[in-house]
């Protein structure tokens, strides 16, 4: 008997608004982002046949020239999102400046920041990619916003999450109340709860996550952290190692499992390379919601004050315990 007691993410957003007392705006909001997100997982999942399509001068069923998988995320979130009325503004990591909500539509209370497709270079190799993104209330009084609304510190977010394109596609956002992942079922074009109340695992999997081939470029600290890890110092055995190369997937494999991933500072990147407005805040104040942490390897991620849109911050996110043990480690001189 299949389970016919089928939670949409569609359903699971106006459960949360009626149980936190929003306004529907906000609701629709995310219900747009779900819309967009099953647009970009079908062109995704089509990637390969598009490149040949394109490749063969042929342009996609609506006619439209073959573009860049990242450019077109970016465009179907826009165009998501620049019409509910909801919007006063948009910041994309594809976007130097921030996005006014055109003239012609009605503007609201409420600012999206999102990378629209994080690590589409690895597209090309099937590897799993992700959509991030951010929601706040407005906090200046220009009808069509500020860069200002954008650069809010992450602990001012109203709802973040992210889309996973792996061998399924899977909506992952919290709202202040929880962690919730949903998967999309293809065949009936919905996400569905797969996941509530996700929690970090504690004790969490002895798995750290880095790109080893800058230990060269690394302060002493965190080389000397990371060998800890290797030779498991704390008497448990040493941990093993998982990299991806891309954000979302790493991430989403840290929350359900544990462990810590880290994207740190080295000599040729003294801020990382991670974006803080549309990478580490979102993703960290879910590993809060989670029961984790996200540290830059000093503070708290969600307390910093973004000083410009694409600014870049050291990441360690992931078990709440790890983090304070790599923060604790990178304080000693
Ligand atoms: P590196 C992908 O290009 C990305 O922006 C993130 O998704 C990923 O975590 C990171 O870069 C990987 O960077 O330097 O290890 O190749």
């Amino acid at each position: 008997m299949t389970d016919t007691h089928i939670v949409t993410i569609e359903r699971h957003i106006i459960e949360e608004e009626r149980r936190r007392r929003a306004s529907g705006s906000f609701s629709n909001i995310l219900t747009d982002m779900a819309l967009a997100a099953k647009v970009i997982s079908r062109q995704v999942n089509m990637a390969g046949l598009v490149d040949i399509l394109g490749k063969a001068g042929h342009s996609n069923v609506q006619g439209e020239e073959v573009q860049k998988l990242d450019i077109f995320a970016q465009n179907v979130i826009y165009r998501a999102m620049d019409h509910n009325g909801h919007l006063c503004c948009m910041a994309s990591e594809e976007f130097e400046d921030f996005i006014p909500i055109p003239e012609k539509f009605p503007a609201g209370d409420y600012v999206l920041v999102f990378d629209p497709l994080d690590g589409s270079s690895n597209i090309d190799v099937n590897v799993s990619i992700g959509t991030i993104f951010s929601l706040y209330r407005r906090v200046s009084d220009e009808e069509r916003g500020t860069v200002e609304d954008c650069l809010q510190p992450g602990i001012r977010q109203l709802a973040a999450g992210y889309v996973l394109y792996g061998s399924s596609t899977m909506m992952v956002y919290t709202t202040g109340r929880g962690v919730h992942g949903f998967t999309l079922d293809p065949s009936i074009g919905e996400f569905i709860l797969s996941h509530p109340e996700i929690r970090i695992p504690d004790p969490p999997s002895r798995c750290y996550s880095v790109n080893e081939a800058y230990h060269e470029r690394w302060s002493p600290a965190m080389q000397r952290f990371i060998e800890e890890l290797k030779r498991g110092d704390s008497g448990e055995g040493g941990f093993s190692s998982r990299y991806i190369g891309s954000l979302v997937a790493d991430f989403h494999r840290t929350l359900l499992k544990g462990g810590l991933f880290m994207y740190p500072a080295d000599r040729r990147s003294p801020n990382g390379k991670l974006r803080l407005v549309y990478e580490a805040n979102p993703l960290a104040w879910i590993a809060e919601q989670a029961g984790g942490g996200a540290s830059d390897g000093r503070e708290r991620i969600l307390e910093r004050k973004p000083s410009g849109l694409h600014e870049r911050t050291p990441l360690f996110i992931g078990s709440a315990g790890l983090v304070e043990r790599a923060v604790e480690t990178l304080s000693e001189i």
